[in-house]
């Protein structure tokens, strides 16, 4: 039996602009708290003395980190490789450079052959030998359309035929992994990918556009004992047997994400069987405060009575109220910034509501995260003059963030105006595209 922690999506570096510097250390106090989880996650790891650990992808927000934030990451692994825990660092999409070239910020550790860390950059399976005996690890690293686009094979695709085309592609590659595995070794699939059937977490924020996702068959093979992916920052469960699992990110990044848990997963692997927990860190809290004080005698009694309500201390608040223009001296904010001290960071968001001007769209407040169609689509209800051209405003936006269709080989009819806006958008993103892959004929995964 293997024990394991398996761990993703770390992104050192990101969220700090919820930060200030700490004036003893120099750094952002964001960046301390990343570390912190990153911290408690190794520190168990040491302390269940786990014979394996598995990174899911994703170390910093983008392949070119700080410094600063590249050395605290790789002083934090050395304490597995020190400890004799073979490591196994995947590459997620923000570890790309250039969205293409392998893996820029992780390649330095294969590179200088690090003692016990194992860099997953491309489709390949890894023979470790841990303190409880071999097992297997199949690397899945992201991989996009870009690897695809450069082939003569895919001059006429739309987008949506090469993500098809991509799909059987690392079927097949997987496939024939499959098949060299030892069937008697404890065996897991470490993937940075979009699941099917997954639910969305604040990584859709984090990266521009969208990749194609993986049928969760290709994934939930007898041949696997625990599949550990990486990808998607909302920890969740896709399939019990065997286990598929998104530990989530360690840390949150912003407001999306106030009633996440934050963790990673502690299992047990043997062949043909997995134990696992999910274990939460001390994520830093975000809490959203709302107030409607446009109907209240005493606005801003109310406003302090909804602040002392809620559990500010260290955490990261924001506060929202609705009031009217008129009211707006009566609200003491010295005062409120005053009695929001004990918390670690704090802003106070008024929402003037004017008689004048139009009313804002209702849903479209700053509380809720939207995804961009529906807004798009509650801002079109609010507007009677725009009715007419609704339906193709919405499909036009779908392409357009999409790309799941190529209006340069399948217009879909649009009327005139929409057609040519959408047409020339898409060309345009489709010769970036292609351009992009030419230069960077990504991972080589399948030359
Ligand atoms: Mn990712």
């Amino acid at each position: 039996m293997v024990r394991l922690l398996h761990l993703s999506d770390i992104h050192l570096g990101s969220g700090l602009s919820h930060g200030r510097v700490n004036p003893a250390t120099g750094f952002n106090t964001r960046f301390e708290d990343f570390v912190g989880c990153l911290a408690e996650a190794i520190d168990r790891g040491l302390h269940e003395q786990v014979d394996l650990a598995i990174f899911g992808g994703d170390a910093f927000p983008t392949a070119t980190p700080e410094p600063a934030h590249q050395e605290e990451f790789a002083r934090q692994f050395k304490r597995l490789a020190d400890a004799g825990i073979p490591t196994v660092l995947l590459v997620g999409n923000h570890d790309l450079f250039g969205r293409g070239v392998g893996g820029a910020s992780l390649n330095i550790y294969s590179a200088l052959q690090v003692p016990n860390i194992v860099v997953g950059a491309r489709l390949k399976t890894h023979s470790l030998q841990t303190r409880s005996g071999p097992v297997q690890v199949l690397t899945m690293p992201w991989i996009n359309r870009s690897a695809l686009l450069t082939r003569e094979e895919t001059r006429n695709l739309s987008l949506e035929q090469v993500d098809l085309m991509l799909v059987d592609r690392m079927k097949l590659a997987l496939e024939a992994e499959i098949r060299r595995l030892d069937p008697h070794i404890p065996t897991i699939l470490l993937g940075h990918l979009m699941a099917e059937n997954a639910v969305f977490g604040a990584e859709r924020h984090l990266a521009v556009g969208r990749g194609f996702s993986i049928p969760l068959y290709m994934l939930a093979r007898t041949e696997f004992d625990y599949v550990a992916l990486g990808h998607v920052h909302r920890h969740q469960v896709l399939c019990e047997d065997p286990p598929i699992i998104y530990p989530g990110s360690i840390e949150r990044v912003d407001f999306g994400e106030e009633k996440e848990q934050k963790g990673f997963i502690l299992a047990e692997v043997e062949r043909g069987r997995c134990r696992y927990e999910f274990v939460s860190v001390a994520a830093r809290a975000f809490r959203t405060i709302q107030a409607n004080l446009s109907d209240s005698e005493q606005p801003h009694r109310d406003l302090v009575q909804a602040i002392e309500k809620a559990k500010i201390q260290g955490a990261i608040v924001r506060v929202l109220y609705r009031i009217h223009p008129h009211q707006s001296p009566l609200i003491d904010t010295p005062s409120l910034r005053h009695l929001l001290e004990p918390a670690f960071a704090f802003q106070l968001q008024p929402e003037m509501v004017s008689q004048l001007s139009q009313p804002r769209v209702p849903g479209l407040g700053e509380s809720c995260a939207l995804d961009p169609i529906d807004a798009l689509g509650q801002y079109l209800d609010s507007r009677p003059e725009l009715k007419n051209l609704r339906t193709e405003l919405l499909q036009a936006a779908e392409l357009l963030l999409h790309s799941d269709a190529d209006p340069l080989f399948d217009p879909n009819g649009f009327e005139e105006d929409t057609d040519v806006l959408v047409e020339t958008t898409q060309a345009a993103l489709h010769l970036l595209e292609r351009e992009e892959a030419v230069r960077t004929d990504q991972l080589g995964l399948f030359s």
